[in-house]
């Protein structure tokens, strides 16, 4: 097949590799994407003749869709890091020999694009004019990749024009992995259940992935490329690719200033990162929900930008009380899939409002009651939705330089134990914050519920070198900055010995927010404890809470930190003598 490039792009290189992959793919045609609104409304014109979306009256150029139930959701155990080396993926990654990997990939991508078309999709992970940016070429035979990337990245022709013909891009492979054959009805959502593979070369830079169209196993440039491939280059030029969201916090006086915070999942980031703060006079904007790229800056800060264009959230539990900025966010544009339809040409799922619709059609297609013992939408049914949108969005979001943090905030999910917030004493006690995280297991992850899960830095699943190695980066940073952010610990999920929850969470997170913007400017007093400095008191005006859980909150309990410090080193000897000296200090000086 002759792939007509003319007016696309003369890099060389590309034309190339893309006519590398059709050679091997075997497509029945090939489609340069241009990432026109034109382009956009076709695709989602062809999957509504095709069964695929349904256009909902209720939000004007949306669609809800659902996948197949064996394709809902990323797969860890079939992701993989192959690095030259095991010792270089490290634990927990799964390593596989990279030679092998490929001939493997190479059998399983012969021919997989059989009767479908291959979509070739330039896009930007950040701002296309910012030197931050990092540019990924991603080629699929799923239109639905196509459309959501469109929503998630900046993406089209401008791409190819900042590329130029010499520009690097890190090449992204994907196929859900079901070649059709002459005269053979597709599948509303091809893909291949039980043979996926998510796999990344980190020193060739490069992803494959097969058999799945779902969220980050088939959106490459969030997970795989932001995450797993950008951490390892983040690593050998000095930089940070995190899990991490970014605000934009205003005082009553007018100051702003900028926090990013990670959390493990089903801990609130995307309400955290779209927060309506519960104090008057305080101002929260959103510069992004889910990953922060930060560079140090020539002043000795770090600066961070968020490398996505949209928000891939999870739908159950969004509400007008959860998070009214996201409901705002995705009244138009924006794809629902596996949530629940309702048929008045809207979406519903639970958590949205407190009575379900009477009626439905549930995440599966198949008629749905309250009544019906079964949840109308998947726990994890997500919506694609434009950051623009947002009511609340930073005007940093689109800032090329990026924004500077002011502070870097960890958080879990955590009963016990784990004060409402704390400063580290020292960037390298932040550190162990960081790599200390461990949250609850919740009913929508695998495992018992209830039970603790390790999740360092909640980079667990999207670290793409040896954890330990990633830890030591971190600590090295800590030597070149001049102007580093303080770091911090929250935890808005304590419990009291009743099993209720202590803090109301929500909008009254502004309250600790607010001891954080404060320290960040020398402003708010603390006392000092081996675990970290804690506040002598919070702002709790209006708030319904008594001064024994205010002190409960805020205190640490020298027993159980003890019994903390002792588990974290448990699950650090996991990474034998490359985890780092520095950490086993602070462990020693943190009891
Ligand atoms: O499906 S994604 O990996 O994009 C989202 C998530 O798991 O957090
Ligand atoms: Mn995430």
């Amino acid at each position: 097949m002759k792939i007509e490039f003319a007016g696309w792009t003369d890099h060389t290189q590309l034309i190339e590799w893309v006519n590398e992959m059709v050679a091997l793919t075997q497509p029945a045609s090939v489609h340069l994407c241009d990432g026109s609104q034109e382009e956009f409304d076709s695709l989602c014109q062809e999957l509504t003749e095709k069964g695929v979306f349904v256009p909902l009256k209720k939000r004007p150029g949306s669609y809800w869709c659902h996948s197949d139930p064996k394709d809902v959701a990323r797969v860890e155990e079939r992701t993989f890091i192959c690095s030259k080396t095991a010792e270089k993926a490290g634990p927990p990654n799964n390593w596989t020999d990279p030679v092998e990997m490929k001939s493997k990939l190479k059998t399983l991508f012969t021919g997989c694009m059989k009767g479908r078309t291959c979509y070739v999709i330039p896009f930007s992970m950040g701002p296309i004019d910012s030197s931050l940016s990092i540019i990924g070429i991603q080629i699929t035979d799923s239109p639905y990749v196509v459309v959501n990337t469109r929503i998630m990245t900046r993406m089209g022709k401008n791409v190819l024009q900042k590329l130029g013909n010499k520009g690097s891009f890190i090449p992204c492979m994907h196929s859900v992995g079901v070649p059709l054959i002459q005269g053979q009805k597709d599948a509303l959502w091809p893909c291949q259940p039980d043979n996926k593979y998510i796999v990344h070369f980190p020193e060739e830079r490069s992803i494959w992935s097969f058999g799945s169209g779902y969220g980050g196993n088939a959106l490459l440039g969030k997970k795989c490329l932001a995450l797993r491939i950008a951490s390892n280059i983040a690593h050998d030029e000095g930089w940070l690719a995190e899990h991490m969201l970014i605000v934009g916090i205003t005082n009553p006086e007018g100051e702003k200033r900028y926090f990013a915070a990670a959390f493990p999942s089903a801990c609130g980031k995307t309400n955290l990162a779209m927060l309506q703060p519960a104090l008057p006079g305080w101002k929260l904007e959103c510069v992004g929900d889910d990953i922060a790229w930060m560079r140090l800056g020539r002043d000795g800060q770090l600066y961070a930008i968020n490398p996505e264009a949209g928000f891939f959230g999870v739908a159950p539990g969004t509400s007008e009380k959860s998070n009214p900025n996201a409901m705002a966010t995705i009244a138009k544009n924006s794809i629902f899939t596996n949530t629940a339809l309702h048929d008045d040409g809207d979406v519903w799922w639970e958590g949205m409002t407190e009575t379900p619709p009477t009626k439905l059609t549930d995440w599966q297609g198949n008629p749905w009651t309250p009544d019906c013992g079964r949840k109308a939408s998947h726990p994890n049914a997500r919506f694609t939705t434009p950051a623009i949108q947002c009511p609340v969005i930073d005007e940093g979001f689109e800032k090329i330089e990026g924004v500077p943090i002011s502070g870097i905030i960890f958080g879990g999910r955590r009963p016990t134990t784990i004060p409402l917030v704390m400063e580290a004493k020292s960037w390298e006690q932040g550190v162990l914050y960081g790599a200390g995280l461990s949250s609850e297991r919740t009913a929508a992850a695998a495992g018992k519920v209830g039970e603790l899960r390790h999740d360092p830095f909640a980079m667990l699943p999207f670290c793409g070198y040896h954890m330990a190695d990633y830890f030591s980066h971190w600590l090295s940073m800590g030597k070149k900055g001049t102007k580093l952010p303080k770091i911090y610990l929250v935890n808005w999920f304590r419990k009291n010995a009743d099993g209720d929850y202590l803090w109301p969470g929500f909008g009254d997170n502004i309250r600790v927010l607010k001891w954080i913007f404060e320290r960040s400017q020398n402003n708010a007093s603390a006392k000092e404890t081996s675990a970290g400095l804690l506040p002598e008191t919070l702002d709790i005006e209006g708030l319904n809470l008594s001064e024994s859980d205010l002190k409960e909150l805020l205190q640490v309990d020298p027993t159980a930190w003890k019994e903390e410090m002792a588990k974290q080193e448990k699950y650090f000897t996991m990474f034998k003598e490359k985890f780092p000296t520095a950490l086993k200090c602070e462990l020693s000086s943190s009891e």
